[in-house]
């Protein structure tokens, strides 16, 4: 397969003056007219031949200027000689959606078409130069005896059997959609700011509509905010979200038709979580921000692919911590960014934010274009400050609405609404790895003085790193908890830089990397008593959490290294616990300890090699000790989560719920699984009915009621994806692959879903201690399973592949296991470019 590389790209030859399509489907054989007007790309710096991209399309025929041409067709698409001036093409293509297991381009999902164009989906539905810097006005006319038909954009005419929509917004191929089904519509209005009507909906599947008011209320709440925080308004008089079951991604941003995972969409109180209710509310934001960035102005190509989802993804944390809390919105994004996206930057797959190349771009939507895309910008805002940063997202829309941009474009709006200098900034998109950051320091004759050193270790093809440019927001405290210095950005620039702070009358306590203000690690050997004292005094909501971190990473190696735990850890939790005054959601983020992962980097990263098993082990360890220290403490907080009344998703109420169900999990490793029973067996929505069930699993109780969870719940899709989670995610380390193996067997065992497939094998590898099985059983499963699961869903199994990334930090047994299993993935006859590129750049 082919390798693309940013630096060759070059502008497409011809533009393209608006597009036509005719969808006559069936399920078999859907028939596609297309119809194009291109004329010469006066930006184009080459001329080429006439190519068009088509991937599994049956070419019926084609015509330019209506008289019949005869192009030559290759496996990706067709090039045909054109004449020199415009010219309008036009193509009958035969598809078979039924066949379509990939789901990319038009596809059958439980009886309904559907379609997924990003990032190259589009030339599966008909040839077309599918890449995202040729934009289009888009007219569809679909030709369906199904009840409902959706495209882009407004609805035209409609009529029996038909339904005609235009979108007036020029947009890239992989922004269309197509949807025709029996669906149930849920609507609403949303007025904008200078007062138009929009009329929204979001559709089900019959018997899914009592569970779309979430979503509703979520598309409202993010429709507002962007007027409110970025002066963005709709721009369509319609938008629609349609549920899909069977979906690769979460959602997907299809200008004013956004195609959802059925997961991110449907809740009811009795079927979702709060953690769904809080995914849903984000995800229905994250697509509709897309709006404007990454429709209204898109990605030059798919290199700049963090400039629309890096700053979504930023975009859509800021609505959550306005919504929901900023600390603990900032406390999850860093407990996320550490043990999933720092994990991607330890071993063979660590890349850039902006790639310099790739082999197929669906292995590239990943944890570090994505959520380090979202944390450099947060960066820029820190450095910039927040007038800086609007005037810049200002000239942003203003500049480049219209267009395909790239990262260099983004930075300069920067530069030229700030003034300030970001060459050395860049690197951040150009340099992969998590830099580490040393802390030292000293105080004299009142001087306080830190002395930082950055450090950004080698990763695939980048042996030697340039220093960074590295906010790290820093406060003092004095020794009686008062505040001395509030919170000062200093800007680490140099690989070893000093900052001082003068005046001072006794030597302070440090609160570093405030706001967890650039996705670094830190590391400083802390006196001892430092962290009890920012677990206790600290005014920044996210360092009291990492003190509470410090001190728990401390247990988890005193674990490890069959040492006493130091009771200091437990004691000063006791008092933040105790405080009613800190709100519920914050003191259920201070119970929750670090992860395995983390756990297995901080080994690695000081040259030993992380048991699974020996990590898995110690954090059991320290549960209990957790839990019987606090243990008098646990009723209490427990109870805390029985919020009295209708369920609700409200902050306050999942706060209070989060709390009391992290008491639970403790309290059960004390009482036999009691109150766990009791909750379980009381419980009227998912979130105590899940809580309950994961706090007896992880005590090896909880038979009867996963038989009765089951029993209940089998005809609910959704809800049966978490039966199949639970039990593996939660198996001890000796039973997780064959609970996983007997799951695979289950009547409900649907492998072609991507939920479904993630529920077993994905939350396999969730439970590193089972995965990681010693006679490499876990690697055989999971490798058969990325084999067969390749040969209908590629881009499914890549992305499952990454559970094997670490490989190179094991053992060496276990690393002879996982690269045996490797090779005969990438043996395996007619591997897809997708599993093969990821396999490939795993073994390195
Ligand atoms: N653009 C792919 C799905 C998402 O990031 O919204
Ligand atoms: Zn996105």
């Amino acid at each position: 397969p082919r390798t693309i590389h940013l630096k060759d790209y070059a502008p497409f030859p011809w533009t393209i003056d608006g597009v036509d399509l005719t969808f006559a489907l069936a399920p078999r054989a859907t028939r596609a007219t297309s119809r194009i007007r291109f004329r010469p790309n006066p930006a184009a710096t080459a001329t080429g031949p006439f190519f068009l991209h088509g991937e599994d399309l049956r070419l019926i025929e084609a015509r330019i200027d209506g008289q019949p041409v005869t192009p030559t067709v290759t496996e990706d698409g067709l090039t045909c000689d054109v004449p020199p001036g415009p010219f309008t093409w036009e193509a009958v293509v035969e598809i078979d959606p039924e066949s379509n297991t990939r789901l990319e381009g038009l596809y059958l999902s439980g009886g309904m078409y559907c379609t997924q164009c990003e990032a190259e989906g589009f030339r599966r539905i008909t040839y077309y130069p599918d890449r995202p810097d040729v934009m289009a006005t888009f007219t569809v006319r679909i030709e369906s005896a199904l009840p409902v038909l959706l495209s882009n954009g407004d609805a035209g005419a409609t009529g029996p059997g038909f339904a005609v929509w235009h979108d007036p917004w020029p947009k890239p191929s992989y922004l269309f959609a197509l949807v025709a089904g029996d669906l149930i519509p849920h609507r609403d209005t949303f007025t904008t700011m200078s007062g138009r009507e929009v009329a929204l909906a979001v559709w089900v599947r019959p018997g899914d509509e009592g569970k779309c008011a979430w979503a509703m209320e979520s598309l409202k709440a993010s429709m507002r905010w962007d007027e409110d925080t970025y002066g963005r308004e709709y721009d369509l008089s319609v938008f629609n979200i349609v549920a899909v079951d069977d979906f690769n991604m979460g959602a997907m941003e299809n200008k004013g038709l956004n195609v959802f995972n059925s997961s991110a969409v449907l809740a009811s109180p009795e079927t979702a979580t709060d953690a769904n209710y809080e995914r849903i509310e984000a995800i229905v934001a994250h697509e509709y921000f897309h709006n404007w960035t990454g429709n209204r102005i898109t990605c030059r190509d798919w290199f700049q692919l963090s400039l629309k989802e890096g700053l979504t993804v930023f975009r859509d944390a800021q609505f959550t911590g306005d919504l929901r809390g900023r600390g603990v919105k900032r406390i999850h994004d860093a407990a996320f960014l550490r043990s999933a996206q720092f994990r991607e930057d330890n071993g063979p797959l660590a890349h850039p934010i902006r790639p310099e190349s790739f082999v197929e771009i669906n292995n590239f939507y990943t944890l570090t274009v994505y959520e380090k895309g979202a944390e450099v910008i947060a960066m820029l805002k820190r450095l910039v400050g927040d007038d800086g940063y609007r005037r810049a997202l200002d000239l942003y829309f203003a500049r480049h609405d219209g267009q395909a941009a790239t990262i260099e474009d983004w930075l300069q709006v920067f530069e030229d609404a700030t003034g300030r200098d970001l060459s050395q900034f860049k690197l951040w998109y150009s340099q992969a790895g998590t830099p580490r950051v040393r802390v030292e320091e000293s105080f004299e004759n009142g001087t306080y003085r830190l002395d930082l050193t950055q450090t950004l270790p080698p990763s695939p093809g980048q042996p030697d790193k340039a220093p960074m440019v590295i906010p790290v927001a820093v406060g003092l405290l004095n020794p009686n908890g008062d505040e001395v210095v509030p919170t000062t950005m200093l800007e680490l620039t140099q690989p070893r830089q000093s900052f001082t702070f003068e005046g001072l009358a006794t030597r302070p306590i440090p609160s570093i990397l405030r706001d967890f203000s650039a996705p670094v690690i830190l590391e400083r050997d802390a006196p001892e008593g430092e962290a009890a004292f920012l677990l206790a005094h600290d005014t920044d909501e996210f360092n009291r959490w990492e003190a509470g971190q410090t001190l728990a990473r401390r247990a988890i190696r005193a674990a490890l290294d069959g040492r006493a735990i130091d009771p200091a850890w437990t004691d000063s939790l006791r008092a933040v616990l105790r405080d009613d005054a800190l709100d519920p959601a914050t003191r259920a983020v201070l119970l929750a300890r670090p992860s395995q992962e983390e756990t297995a980097q901080a080994l690695h990263a000081e040259g030993r090699t992380p048991d699974p098993l020996a990590i898995f082990q110690a954090h059991e360890t320290v549960d209990l000790h957790l839990a019987e220290g606090l243990h008098d403490l646990l009723p209490g907080l427990h109870a805390q989560g029985q919020v009295p009344g209708p369920y609700s998703p409200d902050p306050g109420s999942v706060g209070r719920r989060s709390l009391g169900n992290a008491a639970l999990s403790l309290l059960s490793r004390l009482d036999g699984g009691a109150a766990a029973r009791a909750q379980f067996a009381g419980a009227t929505d998912m979130t105590q009915t899940v809580a309950a069930l994961a706090a007896l699993l992880a005590v090896q109780q909880g038979e009867a009621e996963l038989q009765a969870f089951h029993d209940r719940w089998s005809g609910d899709r959704l809800v049966m994806d978490k039966w199949f989670a639970l039990q593996v995610s939660l198996a001890r380390p000796e039973a997780a692959v064959a609970t996983a193996d007997r799951l695979t067997g289950h009547p409900l065992f649907d492998w072609k879903n991507p939920n479904r497939f993630r529920s077993v094998l994905g939350a396999l590898a969730g439970n590193p201690a089972g995965f990681h099985d010693p006679t490499g059983a876990g690697y055989r499963l999971l490798a058969d399973w990325l084999i067969k699961l390749d040969g209908a869903n590629p881009q499914s199994a890549a992305r499952s592949s990454t559970a094997f990334s670490t490989w190179r930090r094991l053992d060496d047994a276990r690393q002879a296991l996982i690269e045996s299993e490797l090779r005969r993935i990438l043996a395996a006859p007619g591997l897809s470019r997708d599993l093969s590129e990821m396999v490939s750049r795993m073994l390195g």
